[in-house]
């Protein structure tokens, strides 16, 4: 018996549990103890002796490989099954009653149908297992903004990755008790966490379900281990359930990152943007300014890198928190020219997986251009180039978000960020240019419910393809994509003080297929234009699908900039335009009649161009 395990009863019943406040999450342990049968449980606690021993044990098994401790004390490999590398959004299903309320952006399944194929995995999935109960908080403990729920998993790994992802622990269970025990004394249900039950169960592709029940604040996840499947508290609470609940309540939960950047009078203005999954959300939540510009004085400052919760303040603008604690972020591109703030912040106390290996246990990647070479690569077979790349592409860091140079105290402020900017932004080749602006918050919400983007290695299948991506929500959203946008249009109401929205593309190509605008640290050339939009100094020219900078209008001293990508990056293309508005048209339209009617008004009055 390891350390964790032995001082674990059998009982689902929390030990301090006196009162009656636990008593939901009491019956619903139990009742999932009785169908997965697990040989032990523990409850966590959040604490660095449970941490210790729950390492200490992976280690043991090989589950955890540890790195070099010279160069990256406390840290980490994982290397998962090679079947189970990333999201997987053909086995992801919305359960809502009513198939509608789904919509077409989701996989639906009936709530009983769908609860009775997933229970039949769990039944005795954990004999000879552990099952851990995991407390969390996304949000800061003390903000009226956050969201507690309980995972419960027969992973240590997925507890690992809970701990550096969210508030997890003794203060998020003190929370949950005191939520419990004030609905009650209101005469509501007394359970208002959200319930995340997940098993690796036999990590087979064929028995692998991600099922989210939003009616019933219900998640169950089996068959995988990977972050966005199994770390319940990530994409499957915080967006898919929250979005759901944050409908009915007035807010909103987005797959957006969220950055203050500080100009040289000492104001700052935080900026919410939402990218596709492995889109450059953590490099420009970390961006490092132009050395012009740090000369300057201006600072960057990361509250998040990939969720956003918002809603409005009583003086009317849009307040956010970053609900994680943590950052699940892309290790391949993650370099000292792409982000050096990332390199920096996993130094240390890092878990690693499917990176690959140097001779002298660094981990590796793609990308990483630090002058070393792998030997072993992600499967933990020598590194043969002739075989693929050393690290998979989707592989991950998780992190503490606090060690990051750039992390914003602001982060834990239980009022959350007052937003200046939304940016919606996605991966396209051709047509579309650097930044434009909106013309109103109506314009905003058509720029992002008409995002595209092309396809990542962040979920499985083709890589490369150009898909609508609306507000980068299209695997996350956990209701009809028609209700959400109508959900957006309603927060435009008198007296709110809206952020401006923008849409930016950083990935337009050259015709020799090269990146025509460098990206990195010189995005925020593009930010100071948005704030100096925002503040009304900065000029623009008005074209039919938003205000682009006029030459001038973008600083872009020290960058050199071909005609053909100053033209590209900068140039409104009509023919094509024509083209991409008849295609958002199609695309609204195959929400049938709950698209609101505002939207496709919208998206006519511009299809004329
Ligand atoms: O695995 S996650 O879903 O958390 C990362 C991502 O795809 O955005
Ligand atoms: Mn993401």
């Amino acid at each position: 018996m390891n350390a964790l395990s032995s001082d674990a009863s059998k009982s689902a019943i929390h030990p301090s549990a006196s009162g009656s406040s636990l008593v939901a999450l009491n019956r619903w342990v139990a009742e999932v103890a009785a169908l997965t049968r697990p040989d032990a449980i523990h409850w966590c606690d959040g604490s660095d002796e449970e941490s210790e021993a729950l390492i200490a044990q992976m280690q043991a098994d090989g589950t955890l490989l540890p790195l070099n401790p010279d160069t990256h004390p406390g840290s980490w490999l994982h290397r998962s099954h090679p079947d189970d590398v990333a999201r997987v959004e053909h086995l992801t299903f919305v359960c809502t009653s009513e198939q509608d309320d789904a919509g077409p952006n989701n996989h639906w399944m009936a709530p009983a149908e769908a609860h009775a194929k997933i229970d039949a995995l769990f039944d005795g999935c954990m004999r000879g297992r552990t099952m851990y109960v995991i407390p969390y908080c996304m949000g800061p403990i003390d903000s009226p903004l956050s969201r507690c729920g309980v995972e419960i998993t027969d992973s240590p790994y997925v507890v690992a990755n809970m701990r550096l992802m969210t508030r997890m622990g003794a203060d998020a269970l003190a929370r949950i008790e005191r939520e419990g025990s004030g609905q009650a004394a209101r005469g509501g249900p007394a359970d208002t966490f959200v319930k995340g039950l997940h098993s690796i169960g036999e990590l087979d592709p064929e028995r692998r379900f991600i099922m989210h029940f939003p009616e019933e604040l219900t998640i169950k996840s089996y068959g995988s281990g990977y972050g966005g499947n199994a770390l319940l508290g990530k994409k499957c609470h915080a967006l898919r359930i929250a979005s759901y609940q944050a409908r009915s309540e007035g807010w909103l939960a987005e797959h957006m990152l969220i950055v203050g950047i500080e100009n040289p009078q000492g104001e700052t203005h935080y900026v919410a943007a939402a990218f596709p999954s492995a889109c450059g959300k953590t490099n420009l939540a970390m961006l490092i300014p132009p050395e012009g510009y740090r000369r300057d004085g201006w600072k960057v400052w990361t509250v998040g890198d990939d969720i956003c919760w918002m809603r409005p303040g009583a003086d009317g603008r849009l307040y956010a928190i970053n609900p994680e604690a943590g950052y699940f972020g892309v290790a391949p591109g993650t370099s000292a020219k792409s982000n050096p703030n990332a390199l920096e912040t996993i130094r240390k106390d890092t878990i690693f997986t499917n990176v690959g290996l140097t001779a002298d246990n660094q981990p590796w990647w793609e990308g990483l251009d630090n002058g070393q070479q792998p030997v072993t690569d992600w499967r933990g077979n020598p590194y043969d180039p002739a075989k693929g790349p050393a690290a998979h592409p989707n592989a991950r860091f998780t992190v503490s978000a606090k060690q990051c140079p750039s992390w914003s105290p602001m982060a834990e402020d239980p009022q959350g960020v007052p937003i200046s900017a939304i940016v919606f932004g996605g991966r396209r080749a051709s047509l579309v240019p650097l930044v434009f602006e909106a013309r109103d918050w109506t314009h905003g919400v058509l720029v992002g419910a008409a995002m595209g983007s092309e396809t990542t290695a962040a979920a499985t299948g083709a890589v490369g393809v150009m898909r609508r991506d609306p507000m980068a929500m299209k695997p996350f959203c956990g209701y009809n994509f028609a209700d959400y946008f109508g959900h957006w249009l309603s927060f435009d109401t008198p007296g709110a003080k809206l952020p401006k929205i923008f849409h930016v593309n950083w990935f337009r190509k050259g015709d020799d297929g090269r990146f025509l605008w460098p990206g990195f640290g010189d995005n925020l050339r593009v930010l100071e234009w948005m704030i100096g939009r925002v503040r009304g100094e900065a000029g623009g020219v008005e074209t039919p699908i938003g205000t682009l900078p006029a030459a001038g209008d973008l600083k872009l001293d020290g960058i050199a900039l071909s005609e053909e990508a100053e033209a590209r990056l900068f140039g409104f293309e009509q023919a094509g335009w024509k083209a991409e508005f008849d295609s958002i048209g199609e695309y609204l339209d195959g929400y049938g009649s709950r698209m609101p009617q505002a939207l496709k008004a919208e998206q006519q009055r511009i299809a004329g161009l």
